[in-house]
């Protein structure tokens, strides 16, 4: 099996490359300048890493080589230490805190972000890891989802709590957690449906699972998590407002990092939000998700070796 930082360097590698010529063509020959600066901010603007972090990249770069000819891998590996800085705040793995019995991560995110791939992934990891995991099945808008999950928790070999189609989530969610309190399991996670920002009535639903929760457990949920999909770029952003509108969200999960050339928007967010970047997706498998580390992040982003 090939090791993780070459799982996360093929799966960013759409992202670098895109990096990578746009970086190296504007060096090449050249002496760092105002004009070349420029054009390297909006390289990384097309990147995804927003206005701000291009500019404070550039900044790093030039405040190492201003005015000298820049070799383009050196320039890949000042910028990939600048964007490490800004992400190592945020590269927090996800815990588990054993004080609460069960510790309770509600497991948002738009229509197919990859909220249920991940819970089983991370439900199979926690296992591995020694703790006991429930999973609740409170997606019970799609008929298929209770399916998919039940897949995942045999996978994981982890009981899941369910109920009959369109039955009602936040009934569903206090359900699963007089169960697993009942049980003494360490961790529950509970998947909910795919909600776009403008179907008000979802939302809602959302906040009543939290308010139903906290019947059971005052600090209930422990973790919000909001599962992105990197494909949507740019729009990541909207979603972490929109979510963070509705519910306390403690942390964040990034998918499908191999699907686009959009890995930049990790950086973006890490600046804008703060929040923790817990874990990374760069594939369907089990093993395609992972914590998240800034320094590996930031070096496969701009298509370095470790
Ligand atoms: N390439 C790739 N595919 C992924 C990744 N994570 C999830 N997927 C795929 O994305 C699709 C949607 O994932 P789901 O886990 O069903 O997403 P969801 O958020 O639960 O979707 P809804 O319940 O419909 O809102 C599935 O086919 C997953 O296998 C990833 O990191 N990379
Ligand atoms: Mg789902």
């Amino acid at each position: 099996m090939k090791g993780w930082f070459n799982r996360l360097k093929d799966g960013l590698s759409r992202s670098s490359t895109k990096l990578k010529s746009g970086v190296g063509g504007l060096l090449t020959k050249r002496k760092l300048d105002d004009e070349t600066l420029e054009a390297l901010e909006e390289v990384l603007i097309a990147s995804d890493l927003g206005v701000s972090c291009a500019a404070k990249l550039a900044q790093a770069l030039a405040n190492k080589r201003f005015g000298t000819e820049v070799p383009e891998l050196e320039a890949r590996a000042v910028l990939a230490e600048a964007a490490a800085e800004i992400l190592a705040p945020v590269a927090k793995p996800f815990t588990v805190d054993g004080a609460h019995k069960p510790h309770v991560a509600l497991v948002c995110g738009v229509n197919g972000s990859g909220k249920t791939t991940t819970i089983g992934k991370m439900a199979k990891q926690l296992g591995d890891d020694g703790l006991s995991v429930m999973i609740a099945a409170c997606d019970t808008f799609r008929a298929a989802a209770v399916e998919q999950l039940a897949k995942w928790a045999e996978r994981a070999g982890c009981p899941m709590v369910s109920g009959a189609p369109g039955a009602d989530a936040a009934g569903l969610a206090f359900e699963a957690l007089e169960k697993a309190k009942a049980e003494g399991v360490d961790v529950l996670m509970i998947d909910t449906a795919g909600r776009l920002h403008n179907k008000t009535g979802l939302m809602e639903e959302l906040q009543k699972m939290v308010r139903v929760l906290k019947k059971l457990d005052p600090a209930a949920p422990h973790d919000c998590l909001l599962v992105l999909e990197a494909t949507v770029g740019q729009n990541a952003h909207n979603q972490v407002e929109t979510f963070k509108e509705m519910v306390d969200v403690s942390g964040l999960i990034m998918t499908k990092l191999d699907g686009a050339a959009k890995g930049g928007v990790v950086v973006a967010l890490a600046e804008r939000f703060g929040l923790p970047m817990h874990a990374v997706g760069v594939g369907e498998a089990l093993e395609d998700l992972r914590p998240f580390d800034a320094h590996v992040f930031a070096r496969s982003l701009m298509g370095l070796e470790d």
